[in-house]
């Protein structure tokens, strides 16, 4: 897919890893960013008995449990493995909690260059070696055709957890070591950089058929800044991961910055084969600026989800009609799913997904 890379010897049969490539499908293949979780009461369950979220992301066998739970209910073409992106800095040597409604919290964040030295390098097969088996266990029991995601935050991204403590809304801390330290910062994100492209190889090597990097926090820093902090160190990542294994497979990386409309030609340079959109910016605005060589994941407004299913309905065609039918499109939400969502009303979301698309591409052959 990508013009910088030779195509796959061997095309895939799974419509998600197809899409990814920018290959034919016979309908779009969907699956939805944060599909295991809050909102089904099965995977309510699973985290009582695992006592809390992180004792849940490291025991492998519930994490392959969570995982699978969305596979079973709905006709999804993709699985995403259970973890979080916030398992790298604590593999890091940083201290995390998740407080109960309150999302995560580091107690000693990053302030000051002299700190990095507190941060190891980790081996993933050593501090995120409970990641690692969860993906092989996920791997024997999610059935063959579907492919299982792996993913990890972007390095910006992690950073603003590790230097503002936790969730923020004005990232007051690490912007004032954006522009008083930038050195200190540059360093944070290199040494990430090298944290996360061994983290993904390793999830490559155990086992999963596509990586997305999450960089959530991408749309809170202007062009230029975006450019060097954001996706300078994905860029880096992504030149250094396996992308091809030794029978001809592919491994299509997907980059999803949320809130970067007005960037997708600079984040189209950094060697990714998909881009995430967030619903911002409409799929065929995103397709004649950047052409038909990269795929486009999105983009439906995970609100929607809220709306009765006759809107929900109308809303999944309008995002599958601006693609038109055409190639190159994974269908999801512009961001995860609320934890208060309706589990039937994904449903909903996900078949007409498939019979939608299926009939736009046969008005389109037609
Ligand atoms: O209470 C609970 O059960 C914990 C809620 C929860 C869940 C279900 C957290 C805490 N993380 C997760 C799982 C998770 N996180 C997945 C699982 C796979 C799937 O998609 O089904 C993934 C991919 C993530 C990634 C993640 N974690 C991101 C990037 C994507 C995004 O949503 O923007 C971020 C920013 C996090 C940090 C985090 N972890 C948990 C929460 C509530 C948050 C967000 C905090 C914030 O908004 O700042």
């Amino acid at each position: 897919m990508n013009t910088t890379h030779s195509l796959p010897s061997t095309p895939p049969s799974s419509l998600f890893l197809r899409a990814c490539l920018g290959l034919e499908v016979e309908r779009t293949p969907v699956w939805l960013m944060r599909q295991a979780g809050r909102y089904l009461p099965e995977y309510r369950e699973v985290r009582k008995l695992a006592g809390d979220f992180l004792a849940l992301c490291k025991t492998p066998e519930l994490a392959a449990r969570v995982t699978l739970q969305p596979i079973e209910r709905f006709a999804l073409d993709a699985a995403i493995l259970f973890s979080d992106i916030l398992v790298i800095p604590e593999a890091m040597g940083m201290t995390l909690t998740f407080l109960e409604g309150e999302g995560p919290h580091f107690p000693t964040p990053l302030n000051r260059p002299a700190e990095l030295e507190r941060l190891v390098l980790p081996d993933p097969e050593v501090q995120l070696g409970y990641v690692l088996r969860a993906v092989r266990t996920i791997r024997q029991q999610l059935p063959a055709p579907i492919p299982l995601i792996g993913f990890s935050g972007s390095p910006w991204t992690l950073a603003t957890y590790m230097i503002e403590g936790g969730s923020s809304k004005k990232f007051t801390r690490i912007k004032t070591a954006l522009y008083d330290d930038p050195h200190f910062l540059d360093a944070l994100l290199e040494r990430l950089a090298v944290a996360v492209t061994d983290y993904l190889n390793a999830q490559i090597d155990h086992g999963v058929a596509a990586v997305q990097l999450f960089d959530t926090w991408g749309g809170v820093l202007g062009p230029d800044e975006y450019r060097h902090f954001s996706l300078e160190p994905m860029a880096r990542i992504i030149a250094g991961l396996k992308r091809l294994r030794p029978d001809g497979t592919r491994i299509p990386v997907i980059l999803f910055s949320k809130g970067c409309g007005g960037y997708l030609e600079t984040i189209a340079a950094s060697g990714c084969d998909v881009i995430g959109l967030d619903w911002t910016t409409p799929l065929d605005q995103a397709r004649s600026r950047l052409g038909p060589a990269i795929a486009l994941q999105g983009n439906l407004d995970p609100a929607v989800l809220y709306a009765q299913p006759g809107r929900i309905r109308t809303e999944v065609g309008r995002v599958l009609g601006t693609m038109g039918g055409q190639n190159g499109h994974i269908f999801n939400l512009g961001h995860g799913i609320e934890p208060n969502v309706n589990p039937e009303r994904v449903a909903v979301l996900v078949q007409t997904v498939h019979e939608e698309s299926r009939r736009i591409k046969l008005n389109v052959v037609a």
